[in-house]
């Protein structure tokens, strides 16, 4: 029975023999090919979605707060703490009730999505919206862990970068090697970092042949890394990443050098085609920050290597924002409680 990804990688993770392993079976997500996306950016290449949504609260943070909680529950810790723009508080929320522990998150207040929002709350997170960014929340929460013993498991705890990292052993396992591009969101810059290290670890223990190419995609509204300036007041409806200060801006910098990739941007208005685009032709559906690798596909796909091997990483699932899904597609047919009506409007 599969048992989770500290279980599954465990020769790669710092984890102590005796420790209890705090887990819902995360990980272990399908590669899913997606020819329909090479069509849509006109390109040839083997296209994948790793689909990180179908983790057990709904996205990628879940591999790092395996790690994260796990480490917190070993040194007796019992609250953690995390800001979120809204992910993250949902998985912290649900390891720590798994752990027996309590959870406080920071969000940003009226800016994260509802069934982010619901997850945390019903995991039993004491929630606090903060009238201020997540920029602001970090600020708040590594004070707070500093001053109490509070353990910090946003992705400045390095244990969640471990536990990340595991994706890109996943993808080589699946295609039996690295691909050739990798494309991923960047918000506060921790993911394209653990999977920089995931990808060179397996490259160092000659389990895959090279690296691929990092490509990080930020928001247009929302884009330090690409513009090398804090976005003061970062705006973008993929508020997963909706973030002007990056904790990890350096270690982006270099997984972006060091895999000769690039970190570009693209707009809202990118983001929604693109999330759309996905949903109708691939059947697959994620949340708007997650889209912003399709649409990075569509706007700079013809800088990939024609046959080449490309993995986009889809971070959220589509349900954690049902209000964009709503609002991207607003069709739907009001109708009497009578056949001839329905008929009508099904014809
Ligand atoms: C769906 O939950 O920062 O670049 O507080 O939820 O590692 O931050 C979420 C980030 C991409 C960006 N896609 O990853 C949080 C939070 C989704 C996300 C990102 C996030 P990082």
């Amino acid at each position: 029975m599969y048992k989770g990804l500290i279980d599954r990688y465990r020769k790669f993770l710092p984890v102590a023999d005796d420790a209890e392993i705090i887990t819902l079976n995360e990980g272990n997500t399908p590669l899913i090919p997606v020819p329909e996306l090479a069509k849509a950016a006109g390109i040839d290449a083997k296209i994948y979605v790793k689909y990180e949504g179908l983790n057990p609260t709904g996205s990628f943070k879940d591999r790092g707060m395996t790690m994260a909680v796990t480490k917190a529950k070993e040194e007796g810790m019992k609250v953690v703490m995390c800001a979120s723009t809204g992910n993250t508080s949902a998985s912290a929320a649900a390891y720590a009730a798994r752990a027996g522990m309590k959870s406080v998150v920071l969000i940003p207040d009226g800016n994260i999505a509802l069934g982010k929002l619901a997850q945390s709350m019903i995991y039993g997170a004491k929630v606090v919206a903060v009238d201020g960014n997540f920029d602001d929340c970090l600020k708040y929460v590594r004070d707070l862990c500093q001053r109490h013993p509070i353990a910090l498991v946003n992705s400045i705890n390095p244990y969640r970068l471990e536990g990340q990292k595991t994706a890109a052993f996943e993808i080589v396992d699946d295609l039996e090697d690295a691909p050739d591009y990798l494309i991923i969101p960047v918000g506060n810059a921790g993911n394209i970092s653990a999977y920089f290290m995931g990808f060179a670890q397996y490259f160092e223990a000659g389990i895959s042949t090279k690296i691929p190419k990092l490509w990080g995609m930020q928001a247009a509204g929302a884009a330090p890394i690409v513009e090398n300036r804090v976005f003061e007041k970062p705006e973008t409806v993929a508020t997963a990443i909706r973030i002007g200060n990056p904790a990890s801006w350096e270690k982006a910098v270099a997984a972006r050098d060091k895999s000769n990739g690039r970190i570009e941007k693209v707009t809202d208005q990118e983001i929604l085609e693109a999330y759309k685009l996905i949903a109708r032709t691939a059947g697959v559906f994620c949340e708007p920050a997650s889209a912003a690798t399709v649409a990075g596909l569509i706007k700079y796909g013809r800088d990939i290597e024609p046959g080449s091997t490309v993995v986009l990483v889809l971070t959220g699932n589509g349900l954690k924002d049902p209000d964009n899904a709503i609002k991207s597609a607003p069709e739907i047919f009001h109708v009497k409680n009578d056949i001839r009506a329905i008929e009508e409007v099904v014809l």
